[in-house]
């Protein structure tokens, strides 16, 4: 415990806090751009200085551990006047074109700008004309716009240790670019798009394609349907001024609804389809071939990009099913189109989606288009579609709570958990012990895999069978659960897991490339509860409980890895 003044308060705080956490427990905030709570502080932009009181002595605050006795001044007019040279400076190449900017509303620099009241400059304004780059179909990189923050970097580094991005040249010619200078979609880049959550200002953003949906929604020709994702409905209302985790599956129904789409799917239905066709895989493979295991989970796209680029020799461990926004797409131009009448060349396959790496996963051509034709046609973040609401003059906080589509709406509490870090993996347990046992759970929660852990492992016991699993999320995490199942399979050994999920972003979608700004711990947790919350309140919590899912089968599919599963709703991966 260290104890310790800011601006006259005293406080006691853990050893090791830095001055910019302290600050915050006493109800002082002091500005940053580069620090990040997810990120290791490196102290770039300086914006964060503070002194201490009665001393020449100052401090990064984002940095700086406390010390016993430390009193800290951090705003007086001194501090501020240096605060604001250094913003001059950064707005000095940085354009002024807020107006056009993809972030303008929610860009930190303009927010602090707004707040020190920057009205003019003292130095000559000189941009550097550096081009943006539209190579990747997830992330426009615009380095034009970049503060040299550096926080892309040490995501894409630390967090996601791909290291597609890197500072290039020297001095006053320093940019970020993607690593040995190629365009985006050449680097290892995997789409995660977590540079673009963390970057203050509009330097990386997710690739619009808001326009196409208004086209379609415009085009008389055109059957518009749509999909949302798990984590889309405990994130999208703190656009709206709700708190994060807030469930509002109700009115984003309503909402999408009244943008026009004719149909609102839920990719939760076919996230308990996932979970029918993975277990099934899943429970094939521990029965008759245990030496095929580990099977791993492959419905995040960043993830499949990341292990076919980076551990191909593990190919043959990938599930084969695709993921739920996938299997949506191709469900709505074959069984929908065909219940309803409606030629599937006609359905135009919106999906929403928490994450900018499914705008990539949809291009896929080995898997997407299983119904003639591109089975999903456009997929936007969160952050597009509550602009797409906002413009249709939409009042999100006093809508009517809607009911999703028949036959591709209806969820239980295991297709909701997809969205947060466990879940897959917890939602193919309450259904693999039904299918290994023929019995149902008593209780359906898996404890152990759920939380912020970066890798969370269990041996569950399935009425005297122990079934090893493993979690991972940030892919940073990854290489340590994969480096057993290798090491293990050099020695000739059993895999030490015999199921694996991963997803590549922190937290799971619910903190996905594509949601609302400001993800923290403390942010992921709340979304999280809300996840939790829409499983408990589900009147059944098991995927093979679904009735529409029964339904599906007897109709249409047969039954779980028949051979229209396979062609629908099944893949291939590339090495
Ligand atoms: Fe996810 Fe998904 S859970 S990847 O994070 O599996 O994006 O939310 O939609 O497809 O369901 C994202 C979220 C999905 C898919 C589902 C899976
Ligand atoms: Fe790195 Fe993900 Fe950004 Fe690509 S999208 S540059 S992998 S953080
Ligand atoms: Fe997208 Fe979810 Fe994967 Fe992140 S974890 S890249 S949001 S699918």
């Amino acid at each position: 415990q260290v104890n310790l003044k800011i601006n006259g308060n005293p406080l006691t705080v853990e050893q090791g806090t830095t001055i910019l956490v302290a600050a915050k427990k006493v109800g002082v905030r002091i500005p940053t751009l580069c620090y990040h709570p997810d990120l290791t502080a490196w102290a770039a932009c300086g914006i964060c200085i503070v002194k201490a009181e009665n001393s020449p002595k100052t401090f990064r605050a984002c940095a700086t551990p406390v010390e016993e006795g430390m009193s800290i001044i951090t705003h007086d007019p001194e501090i501020v006047e240096i605060r604001r040279t250094v913003l001059e400076l950064i707005l000095s190449n940085h354009p002024n074109d807020c107006l056009q900017c993809p972030r303008s509303g929610n860009c930190e620099l303009q927010t602090i700008a707004a707040e020190f009241g920057l009205r003019e400059s003292p130095y000559q304004k000189v941009l550097r004309g550096l081009p943006a780059d539209h190579s990747s179909p997830s992330v426009v990189l615009n380095p034009e716009k970049c503060i040299l923050c550096g926080r892309c970097v040490h995501v894409c580094q630390e967090m996601q240790n791909v290291w597609a991005l890197e500072f290039i040249g020297r001095g006053h010619k320093v940019r970020i670019a993607p690593a040995a200078d190629v365009s985006l979609n050449d680097s290892p880049c995997i789409k995660c798009g977590q540079c673009s959550a963390h970057c203050p200002v509009g330097a990386i953003y997710e690739n619009d394609e808001t326009g196409k949906v208004w086209a379609a929604l415009g085009d008389k020709e055109k059957y518009p349907v749509v999909q949302i994702a798990p984590a889309v409905r405990v994130a999208v209302g703190e656009a709206f001024g709700y708190k994060s985790g807030e469930l509002l599956t109700g009115k984003l129904y309503s909402a999408l609804r009244r943008l026009g789409f004719r149909a609102v799917f839920d990719t939760n239905f076919t996230a308990d389809l996932t979970i029918m066709e993975e277990g099934s895989e899943f429970v094939k493979l521990f029965k008759d071939e245990p030496d095929k295991l580990p099977l791993v989970t492959s419905c995040c796209p960043a993830w499949v990009d990341y292990l076919e680029k980076y551990y191909p020799d593990l190919i043959p461990h990938f599930s084969t099913a695709k993921s739920p926004q996938a299997m949506l797409g191709a469900l709505a131009k074959t069984y929908y189109a065909e219940k309803n009448k409606i030629a599937p060349k006609n359905i135009f396959m919106v999906s929403i989606m928490p994450c900018t790496a499914k705008k990539y996963e949809i291009s896929r051509s080995t898997e997407m288009c299983a119904s003639g034709q591109q089975d999903i046609n456009v997929s936007l973040t969160t952050r597009e579609l509550v602009r797409m609401i906002k413009a249709a003059g939409i009042d999100f906080n006093n809508l009517p709570d809607d009911k999703a589509d028949s036959i591709l709406g209806e969820y239980t509490g295991a297709g909701t958990i997809f969205g947060v870090t466990g879940g897959v993996l917890e939602a193919a347990l309450r259904t693999g012990y039904h299918l290994l046992t023929g019995e149902e759970l008593d209780n359906v929660e898996f404890q152990d895999v759920r939380g912020l852990g970066g890798v969370k492992e269990a041996a569950v016991n399935i009425k005297g069978t122990t079934v090893n699993v493993a979690v991972a999320h940030g892919v940073a995490n990854v290489q340590q659960v994969l480096d057993k199942v290798k090491a293990a399979k050099v020695a000739g050994q059993p895999s030490p897991y015999h199921f694996i999920e991963v997803m590549a972003c922190r937290g799971g979608c619910v903190s996905g490339g594509g949601q609302p700004y400001g993800a923290t711990d403390e942010v992921r947790r709340l979304r999280t509860a809300g996840i939790y919350q829409d499983d408990r309140l589900a009147a059944k919590r098991c995927s093979h409980q679904n009735p529409e899912i029964q339904k599906l089968y007897k109709d249409f599919l047969n039954q779980p890895l028949s051979e229209k599963s396979h062609h629908l709703l099944h893949t291939k991966y590339q090495a």
